[in-house]
């Protein structure tokens, strides 16, 4: 007998939603970096530990929307809790209010069939367990939580007990997805996420989010062990496209170094990466371009 099931990560954004995927699923998937909204669309992670399979989707953080991409990115969140049989609703343990979007959520949680479960995630950041009471209580009085789980993803401390609670919320069903499979990411998204992630951590401001990696070509070569990446950096602005690059092309290289070294240990091959900047003024509100770059629903 085989079972599945299926688990929508959501919460407010730099909650460490990405990197609770990440650690569960024991490879890096889903882009990670301090800066709010790294997440812009569902991604989806699987694991299978004997006869059952866990098929997670990491979701955009909730925040407040400013343009037509984090609208989308917000309603990603929101409908990604649909027809799941649970959901990880990740707070950040630092974050002491309740933000308007999360009560919102847990509003339509509350209509939903899912299991809930709380995650208390960053408890290494806390000189003081106790501290959790008080967020606890108040988080209670909005939802009745299957189980409240405080976790560290950083210190690997609590997910391997995130995973036990979700296993047994599993029922008997086909597996979905091959029993070695750990995405259904395409190559190319992941290829291009492993560069935003890095532009994400190397640039200020608004200039990484107003950022969109599209991958031209990646092709392994017939006569020697490597891959080929070509890559487009899009930005918004003639002066961000200066910022990308930066005084003799440092800024590029670097983060094109940084890419580099993180494809080659994903892919297990020598990569030669070529990255291009190109302007594209205002997609974040263009609904073409956010579907261009596979960041609506309508994409999918
Ligand atoms: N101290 C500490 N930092 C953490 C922990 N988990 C994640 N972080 C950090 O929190 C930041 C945000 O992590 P992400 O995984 O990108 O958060 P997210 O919820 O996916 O964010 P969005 O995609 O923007 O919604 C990163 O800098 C992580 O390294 C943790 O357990 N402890
Ligand atoms: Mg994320």
């Amino acid at each position: 007998m085989t079972k599945s099931v299926f688990v929508s990560i959501v919460g407010r954004t730099n909650a460490g939603k990405s990197s609770l995927l990440n650690a569960i699923v024991g490879e890096k998937i889903a882009s990670v970096s301090s800066k709010p909204q790294t997440t812009r669309t569902r991604i989806t992670g699987i694991k299978t530990v004997g006869d059952t399979q866990m098929v997670f989707m990491d979701t955009p953080g909730l925040h407040k929307p400013k343009n037509k991409l984090s609208t989308h990115m917000l309603n990603t969140a929101k409908s990604a809790v649909d027809d799941m049989d649970a959901v990880l609703f990740v707070v950040d343990c630092t974050v002491r209010d309740i933000s308007d979007e999360e009560t919102e959520l847990l509003k339509s949680l509350m209509k939903a069939k899912s299991r809930v479960l709380l995650i208390l995630n960053k408890i290494d950041l806390l000189p003081n367990k106790s501290e959790l009471v008080s967020l606890i209580t108040k988080l209670n009085a909005q939802y009745t939580f299957e189980a409240i789980i405080p976790i560290s993803v950083l210190e690997k401390d609590g997910v391997s007990i995130v995973e036990e609670e979700v296993a047994k919320l599993a029922s008997e069903s086909p597996h979905f997805f091959p029993d070695d499979k750990f995405t259904d990411q395409p190559e190319r998204v992941l290829a291009a996420e492993m560069i935003r992630e890095k532009l994400l951590i190397a640039l200020d401001k608004e200039v990484p989010h107003g950022i969109a990696v599209g991958i031209e070509r990646m092709e392994e070569r017939d006569d020697k062990d490597l891959l080929d990446i070509d890559a487009v950096i899009y930005c918004e602005r003639m002066s961000h496209k200066g910022i990308v690059i930066g005084k003799n092309g440092t800024m590029l290289k670097r983060v094109a170094t940084a890419a580099r070294n993180d494809l080659e240990s994903f892919f297990q091959i020598q990569v030669n990466l070529k990255c291009w900047v190109k302007v594209k003024e205002d997609w974040r509100n263009k609904e073409g371009l956010i579907r261009n770059f596979g960041l609506s629903e309508d994409a999918n």
